[in-house]
C-alpha cells in the first residue's frame, strides 16, 4: 500500500480536521527525517497513521488492543488520552497488515515516549508538537528546537508534557517519566564531560 492508500483510508475514520493534522505530521516528520537522517519512508507512513484511531470508538479500540495481542496496564485503561496510541499500534498491523516493528514502536510512543526511543520515536513525537497546525503557547521555541537539536526537542516536549498533566493533577504514564528521565540523564551526561 502507499502513503496515498493510507490517506484514503484514515480520512474515512476522522473528522477533516484531524485528517489535516496527520497530513501536516508526516510532512513535518520527512523534514525531521532528512535533517536527522531518520528513514524518509517509514517516517511519513507513521506520520500520516499516528493518530489513526483517535476518532475510533473505545470498544472498537480494546477489540484492536486485544486482536494484536496487547494489554493495557491499570494507569493506561484509566487514560483515556493514551489509548489511541496504543489502538493505532494495534490497527496498523491487524487492518493494515504493517509489520515494521520501527513503524508500530513510534505510532505506541508517540503520546508518551519511553525509555531508549529511537530515532524514527523521535521524529514522530516531535512532527506532533510541531507540525504546521500546532498553535500553542512555546511552539515557537519547539519549533526553533526540533531545528536545532532533536534529543533537546524531545527533552523539552516531555517537560512540556508533564508539567501541564501534573499542573491539572492528572495522572502521568510510567513510559513519559521514563522518557524524561532517560533523556534527562543523556543530557547531564554529556555536560559533565
Ligand atoms: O493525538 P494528538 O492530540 O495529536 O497528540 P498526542 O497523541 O500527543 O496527545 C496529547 C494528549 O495526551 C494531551 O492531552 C496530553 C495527553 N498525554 C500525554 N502524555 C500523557 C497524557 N495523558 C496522560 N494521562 N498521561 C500521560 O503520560
Ligand atoms: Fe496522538
Ligand atoms: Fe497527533
Amino acid at each position: 500500500m502507499t502513503v496515498k492508500d493510507y490517506e484514503e483510508i484514515i480520512s474515512k475514520r476522522m473528522k477533516f480536521a484531524r485528517f489535516k493534522h496527520s497530513k501536516n505530521v508526516a510532512k513535518e516528520a520527512v523534514r525531521l527525517a532528512k535533517k536527522y537522517g531518520a528513514d524518509i519512508k517509514k517516517a511519513e507512513i507513521a506520520g500520516i497513521l499516528h493518530d489513526a484511531t483517535k476518532e475510533t470508538d473505545a470498544d472498537e479500540q480494546m477489540m484492536l488492543i486485544q486482536k494484536a495481542g496487547l494489554q493495557l496496564s491499570e494507569l493506561e485503561r484509566s487514560s483515556p488520552k493514551l489509548w489511541h496510541a496504543i489502538s493505532g499500534s494495534a490497527y496498523i498491523q491487524v487492518e493494515l497488515g504493517i509489520n515494521d516493528k520501527e513503524i508500530i514502536d513510534a505510532i505506541r510512543y508517540h503520546t508518551t515516549g519511553r525509555a531508549e526511543m529511537t530515532l524514527l520515536d523521535k521524529v514522530i513525537f516531535i512532527a506532533d508538537f510541531t507540525s504546521a497546525d500546532r498553535d500553542y503557547d512555546g511552539v515557537d521555541k519547539m519549533r526553533k528546537a526540533a531545528d536545532k537539536d532533536l534529543d533537546e526537542a524531545v527533552l523539552e516536549g516531555m517537560a512540556f508534557t508533564i508539567s501541564d498533566l501534573a499542573q491539572r493533577k492528572l495522572t502521568i504514564a510510567p513510559d513519559t517519566f521514563a522518557g524524561y528521565n532517560d533523556m534527562a540523564a543523556q543530557k547531564a551526561k554529556h555536560k559533565s564531560k
